[in-house]
């Protein structure tokens, strides 16, 4: 620190941000000048926006600087949220908005001759996620830092984020998404990098004291350095930090041996195998492929976290029993397991702790979410490719079963399949690591993420767990979203008109406040008003899909819109299939009957992970059917089918708002939560979906008038699958009318879509589209007749909005916090806004 004589001087020029629309458009022209080199001559909406985001950035980093001197002069427990996925989109509009400054923004922007939209426009989303997962992180860090929570997320600084996608000739193009060209959001820490290691070999030694030692020499060696990214919480200084780490070579000189016999190419190798780790996020949703890199990667953040939370820590001096009471560390699924082995190492290979008394303090530690259930997303690492990357660390772990298991023997002395069942060592061919059953036994609290699906871990998949360890260490925390994002930022019109109803804006702050406006929804003039707002966001949406599409989309018919990643258990398929299903009983209809039909237009979005087929033939059909109905003289505005390219947190800000009704419609039992039903009903859109994730929480919320339920029940769909395997199931028969007219070629080349229709057909069914067709086409209709009644239509959307403050990640950081972390919040004092 700067000795006290010489503090005066600091003061005096300490930098304040700027609090008006001069000081603002001081910041902004000041960059365009000296950061950027241009002038006005030459700065276009790019550069507007690069000068913005410069500006607000710095204005960020002074609330930032000052939260963690806070948060350090305090030293209270912190919160360590360890995610490989934060999709945080955009970040401009969201610092404006967060630190109340949009407005005085918007009116500096107009006066140097830019309209905000734009600017805000011009950003790259940071899309470092696949879907839900990812999104859920970005919204609990809004939500801790806007609750005050001195809390930290840790992630991996990937060079290329999550594919774009094209859509060349109905098919799925992937294009890498390199983000950083320019990503002013970043603080680049070169002075905190840590060496991490892989390979190599464990030593044994005994000391003076006759104590076994242990210790990991490892081969190769890697460097992870820190990039810092603000979060600013809303209407609060509190500026918490996500710090994400990059990969680079342990030792920067290249190899001068080879540089002077000219063997370019193997002087860099080792800098680029390094710099391989950080490279690309893995694009599989609920899926897990095993591979290597993928460990590397998983590894790498673990160890360089770890490392950066026990040097915190030791600063304070404190005894090693207490590490528990100054950090919570939570597990997002079950990707930074291998925390749990390396604090464990840590603590006993280089600290010497006892084997207990570490371990102790790591259950303590450590909490662990737990998102799916699908047999497949379930992580599992083989024993040899740990022995080969991670040798000491598969040491810890084989120790960590054994004691596990002598626990297990003890408890239930005659059950022998109990110890292969649990075991953390899958006795396979090849042995595996089963990383969900070491997050459990390496936390204090293992958390599904909907009612339905902490019901399902514990009932099924963790069955056995609850029987060692007691239904206690098992909980819910239902998922939520912020509204600041979801609301207040992705329509702000909306957010304004309830500010008008619910005594201002507090309800960004406390969203069971949108309580009030349950009185308004028999309001004529407020639902008129209500209404509006709803068109125009459709509009915007209709002139979108106008744009880049080139297909014109009436605002006036009910927009029914699924959007999220694609895969077979969301069943996509099942929503074309019953597009098809309308097209073909419209196209019988007599004209005069087909007129009186509700207008609909379906719009779908969301990636297929590369390699898989199945997910890309549902786009595929998508597209087909949409070029044959889209062209069809006798449906015109009846019925339209869109699939947006490159669905984003961005596009999904502009899609959301705009939907009447949004399906969720999973096959019961697979999806956790889902977290984009909540933003479509936060909106002022209904939904169709099935007794699914957090849809039963909205269903019990909402009320069951609100929402299109359909669909069989997760606790019949191993009874329906069963059926399908032994073939007493009989095919839909409006579902063999929609395969029928595939397989005619009206849609194009039917091979192309064989695999779609086998898997009804002739592979079991096993997301059972066939069992809930005929409810699904029901609900359908069911929707149409009611959007026919607009004034009730309205009606149930103020009902529901009025009936969703259960859904901010708000309420559920509080959940952790309280039953997992056992953290209090800490308000930074407001001189930052001065
Ligand atoms: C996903 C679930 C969603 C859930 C999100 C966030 C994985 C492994 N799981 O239903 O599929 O909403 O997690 O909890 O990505």
């Amino acid at each position: 620190a700067i000795p006290e004589p010489q503090r005066e001087a600091w003061k005096k020029h300490s930098v304040s941000g700027f609090s008006d629309k001069d000081g603002f458009e001081k910041e902004l022209v000041r960059h365009v000048e000296t950061t950027l080199a241009r002038s006005m001559y030459n700065c276009d909406e790019n550069a507007a926006y690069a000068a913005s985001s410069l500006a607000f950035r710095d204005r960020l980093i002074l609330d930032w600087n000052r939260t963690q001197q806070r948060q350090t002069y305090r030293d209270n427990k912190r919160v360590y949220y360890l995610s490989l996925e934060f999709l945080m989109g955009r970040a401009l509009d969201n610092a404006m908005l967060n630190i109340g400054q949009k407005d005085l923004a918007k009116a500096g922007l107009s006066e140097l001759g830019y309209r905000i939209e734009d600017i805000i426009d011009q950003e790259h989303d940071a899309a470092l996620g696949n879907g839900g997962l990812g999104r859920l992180a970005a919204c609990f860090l809004d939500s801790l830092a806007s609750l005050n929570y001195p809390a930290w997320g840790y992630g991996l600084r990937y060079r290329y984020g999550i594919f774009k996608q094209q859509i060349v000739n109905g098919y799925q193009v992937e294009v890498p998404d390199y983000w950083l060209h320019f990503n002013p959001w970043e603080f680049p820490r070169h002075d905190i990098s840590i060496d991490i290691g892989f390979h190599g070999q464990v030593h044994k030694k005994t000391d003076e004291n006759g104590k076994t030692v242990t210790s990991w020499e490892p081969g190769q060696m890697v460097k992870a350095v820190a990039y810092d990214v603000p979060i600013p919480g809303y209407d609060t200084p509190t500026t918490n930090n996500l710090r994400l780490w990059s990969s680079e070579a342990a030792s920067e000189e290249f190899d001068f041996q080879r540089f002077n016999r000219g063997e370019y190419e193997s002087a860099v190798a080792e800098q680029q195998t390094a710099e391989t780790i950080s490279a690309v996020l893995y694009p599989n949703d609920n899926l897990d492929r095993g591979k290597e890199l993928r460990l590397k990667q998983q590894y790498f953040w673990v160890a360089a976290s770890l490392y950066d939370i026990v040097r915190r820590f030791k600063k304070s001096r404190r005894p090693w029993r207490e590490f528990p009471d100054q950090v919570a560390i939570q597990l997002n699924d079950t990707h930074p397991t291998l925390a749990v082995v390396e604090l464990q190492r840590v603590l006993i290979d280089l600290e010497g702790l006892e084997w207990d008394d570490a371990w102790n303090i790591v259950v303590e530690t450590f909490g662990y979410t737990n998102h799916t259930v699908l047999p497949e997303a379930l992580e599992k690492w083989s024993v040899g490719l740990f022995q080969h990357l991670l040798p000491r660390h598969l040491q810890i772990i084989y120790d960590i079963n054994l004691f596990f298991l002598q626990k297990v023997e003890r408890m239930f002395p005659d059950d022998r399949d109990m110890l292969r069942r649990i075991s953390i060592i899958e006795e396979a061919s090849p042995k595996m690591v089963r990383m969900a059953y070491l997050a459990i036994v390496g936390s204090h609290k293992v958390n599904g993420v909907a009612e339905l699906h902490s019901d399902l871990i514990k009932t099924t998949i963790f069955k056995d767990f609850v029987a060692i360890f007691g239904p206690d260490k098992f909980t819910n925390v239902t998922n939520g979203i912020t509204p600041r994002r979801w609301l207040h930022q992705a329509n702000a019109k909306l957010s304004d008109l309830i500010a008008t109803k619910c005594e201002g804006n507090g309800f960004l702050n406390d969203l069971t406040m949108l309580s009030k406006l349950e009185k308004f929804a028999e309001d004529k003039e407020f639902r008129k008003e209500w209404a509006e707002i709803k068109f125009a966001n459709k509009v915007r949406l209709a002139k979108y899909i106008k744009e880049t599409m080139g297909i014109s989309v009436n605002p006036s018919a009910l927009f029914d819109v699924q959007v999220k990643r694609i895969h077979e258990y969301k069943r996509q398929q099942m929503n074309i299939f019953g597009v098809i299903h309308r097209y073909l009983t419209l196209k019988a209809m007599a004209p005069e009957k087909r007129k009186k039909q509700q207008p609909r237009v379906s719009i779908f979005g969301g990636k297929a992970a590369p390699g898989y087929w199945m997910a890309k033939q549902i786009i595929h059909l998508i597209n087909s059917v949409g070029s044959v109905v889209n062209n069809d003289a006798d449906i015109g505005d009846l019925l339209k089918v869109v699939f947006i390219a490159d669905y984003n947190v961005s596009k999904a800000e502009m899609i959301i708002p705009a939907s009447d009704l949004s399906e969720h419609i999973s096959t019961a039992g697979t999806e956790a939560s889902g977290t984009s039903n909540m933003k479509f009903v936060l909106n002022g859109g209904l939904i169709i979906g099935t007794c699914d994730g957090a849809n039963i929480e909205i269903t019990r919320e909402t009320g069951e008038n609100n929402i299109f339920l359909f669909g069989n029940l997760a606790e019949d769909v191993e009874d329906l699958r069963h059926a399908h395997t032994y073939g007493q199931h009989s095919l839909d028969p409006d579902l063999v009318k929609v395969f029928d007219e595939i397989n005619k070629g009206t849609f194009g080349s039917p091979e192309d879509f064989g695999g779609l229709v086998a898997s009804v057909r002739e592979h079991g069914d096993y997301y059972l589209v066939s069992d809930d067709f005929h409810s699904y086409i029901e609900t359908h209709a069911l929707v149409d007749e009611a959007y026919k009644n607009q004034e009730e239509w309205v009606s149930k959307c103020v009902l529901s909005v009025a009936r969703m403050g259960f859904f901010s990640s708000d309420r559920c950081i509080n959940e952790y916090a309280e039953s997992i972390w056992n953290v209090e919040p800490l308000v930074v004092k407001d001189d930052a806004k001065a």
